[in-house]
């Protein structure tokens, strides 16, 4: 029964009563109750109190990202950059030679990967997740979709493809192309399917500004690391609605503050 329903038929119930607080008592929890279901439907965390204790409200706590240079995580400081949220910076810097992350990292996250955040209680590695957490705990309803809409699945799908699917075939390319020559009977497949995800997400963009709707989403955030790497390996050419829309996410004027406050990122050209 909905709550519009039952709360004529619990006025009714409770007018029989003398105690003028349980009068009260069951409408207004009833109504919180609705309130709260209402504002989970639409993203609001902050309100789902069953899980939130442990946590604590995000006004009281601060994400902490451990940032790797070079790395998928600058897509991370550039999302703290846009929320315009409080955060801490934790600075890793890759073994010169080998381009590993430092074993410091290991002891954030067993994978010793980067990006990673903590927050309170929380741990979060792979960007995916991390982009959908910041937006949701910090976002305050801003770049992402409502929940429930078409648009939220498109978003959603974009968060996962990014390394799910795009990444694949670039990171296979960065490793085969080590082998020389005795890789090369893997590459036109490599290239294919390099082409197949660049020209999927080229028509995806046509036409727009944005991965989804009309402003910048964590969609774009998360998309970004697979133009950057797609750039660094010369593929935008044939694409060139990819190509401009890195371009104007680089342009962006928290883009450039994430630049300024993790220094030098080689993958923005
Ligand atoms: N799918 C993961 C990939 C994480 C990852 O591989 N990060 C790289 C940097 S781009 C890393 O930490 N590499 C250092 C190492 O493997 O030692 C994500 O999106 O977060």
């Amino acid at each position: 029964m909905t709550f519009a329903r039952r709360l004529p038929l619990l006025l009714k119930a409770n007018v029989k009563s003398k105690n003028s607080v349980t009068n009260l008592y069951y409408p207004v929890v009833f109504w919180f109750q609705h309130l709260q279901q209402c504002l989970l439907s639409r993203g609001c965390e902050c309100w789902n109190w069953a899980n939130s204790a442990p946590q604590g409200h995000p006004g009281e706590r601060m994400p902490i990202l451990h940032h790797l240079n070079d790395s998928r995580s600058q897509r991370i400081l550039w999302l703290l950059e846009e929320l315009g949220t409080p955060y801490e910076l934790k600075f890793y810097q890759r073994d010169a030679k080998t381009r590993l992350a430092p074993p410091e990292l290991t002891a954030i996250h067993p994978l010793g990967k980067s990006p990673v955040i903590t927050d309170g209680a929380l741990k979060i590695a792979e960007s995916g997740a991390i982009v959908d957490y910041l937006v949701r705990t910090y976002g305050q309803g801003r770049m992402m979709p409502r929940p429930g809409t078409a648009d939220y699945e498109a978003y959603n799908e974009w968060l996962h493809y990014a390394e799910g699917s795009a990444m694949l075939p670039l990171m296979l390319n960065l490793y085969v192309s080590r082998l020389k020559e005795a890789g090369s009977p893997l590459h036109p497949r490599i290239d294919s399917e390099i082409a197949n995800h660049l020209g999927y997400v080229d028509s995806a963009l046509k036409g727009r500004e944005f991965f989804v709707g009309q402003s910048l989403t964590g969609a774009d955030i998360q998309m970004s690391f697979v133009g950057e790497i797609a750039d660094v390996y010369q593929r935008l050419g044939p694409f060139p609605n990819l190509k401009s829309w890195l371009s104007r996410m680089h342009a962006r004027p928290a883009f450039q503050r994430s630049i300024e406050k993790g220094g030098a990122y080689r993958f923005a050209r």
